[in-house]
């Protein structure tokens, strides 16, 4: 099996172990598009008897349809679970999402009263894979720029408690949690969505999974988009992709690299419309 994160395991789970307990309430994040895959099972071993609020980022990447059955599955089994797209999103959303928190606050915070504490603040955390928008949310629900985000997983320097709400505190450092990819099929979903790096596996093999996987799960996205035939082989439609982007170089030859990555960056931002890539399965 390849080891995706060498190094990070131990340091991130005592990191994560040692936050939690400041905080009343942990936030994990998932990705909506991979509610299964993008989670570690193995937080539930580190957040024992935590109140927890699943928070599914990039809404609006995801398939709406899905991301109500999901809701509805995690409803099921008991786990609060909200949905949210920190990037476009309004103070409804962030309204909502406060207010998950403070359910769930809700046991705790009858406790405090009960031994006569009337300052009751909600402390919370944000947990998750690598770029699954941890530094986004807490954007996001602070209101302005507390945490530094892009691509590089890492930790924000100091520790420090946000005010996001009257009665919530947010920890700015996120508890960085490495991805669970024991079966290729996940590693490829979190390669195809960019929540794994292109360090771990080659552009062209992210890029024909994820041709393949559109084809069988959800055809005609290819062909919406592209305009190419999807009866072909994967190796033929890559082709004629890059063609069509004008990736040929003099004497014909044609840059199939290029439309692999053209090809993945659109999937990313949406530009193949909303995907969900998980099915609900009963054990998850
Ligand atoms: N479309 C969309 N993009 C998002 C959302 N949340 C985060 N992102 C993007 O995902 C990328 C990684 O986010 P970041 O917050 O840095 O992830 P982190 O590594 O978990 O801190 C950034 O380019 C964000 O703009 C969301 O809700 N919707
Ligand atoms: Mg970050």
């Amino acid at each position: 099996m390849v080891q995706w994160f060498p190094g990070h395991m131990a340091k991130t789970k005592r990191l994560i172990t040692e936050n939690i307990k400041l905080v009343d309430v942990v936030l994990e994040l998932a990705d909506a598009r991979l509610p299964a895959s993008s989670r570690n099972p193995l937080l539930d071993d580190i957040i024992i008897n935590k109140p927890k609020v699943l928070v599914l980022t990039r809404e609006d990447l995801a398939d709406p349809e899905k991301t109500a059955e999901w809701l509805k599955h995690f409803e099921g089994v008991g786990l609060s679970a909200i949905p949210i797209d920190a990037l476009h999103g309004k103070g409804t959303a962030r309204n909502r999402l406060l207010q998950g928190i403070r359910e769930q606050a809700q046991g705790v915070i009858e406790k405090r009263k009960k031994k006569g504490i009337i300052k009751t603040v909600v402390r919370t955390m944000v947990v998750g894979i690598p770029n699954v928008g941890k530094s986004t949310l807490i954007n996001f629900l602070a209101g302005s720029k507390a945490a530094e985000t892009g691509n590089k997983p890492g930790v924000t320097r100091g520790k420090q408690w946000i005010k996001i709400g009257r009665d919530v505190e947010l920890l700015d450092m996120p508890g960085i949690l490495w991805p669970k990819i024991e079966d290729p099929e996940v590693g490829y979903k979190l390669a195809a969505t960019g929540a794994v790096g292109e360090r771990a596996l080659d552009v062209g093999d992210i890029a024909r999974w994820l041709i393949e996987w559109l084809c069988v799960n959800i055809p005609g996205r290819i062909l919406q988009r592209y305009g190419v035939d999807e009866e072909l082989s994967v190796e033929e439609i890559i082709t004629r992709i890059s063609k069509r982007r004008g990736f040929v170089r003099r004497g014909g030859i044609i840059e199939t690299e290029k439309g692999a990555l053209v090809l993945l960056e659109e999937f990313r931002s949406g530009k193949l419309g909303t995907v969900t890539m998980d099915e609900i399965r009963r054990s998850v």
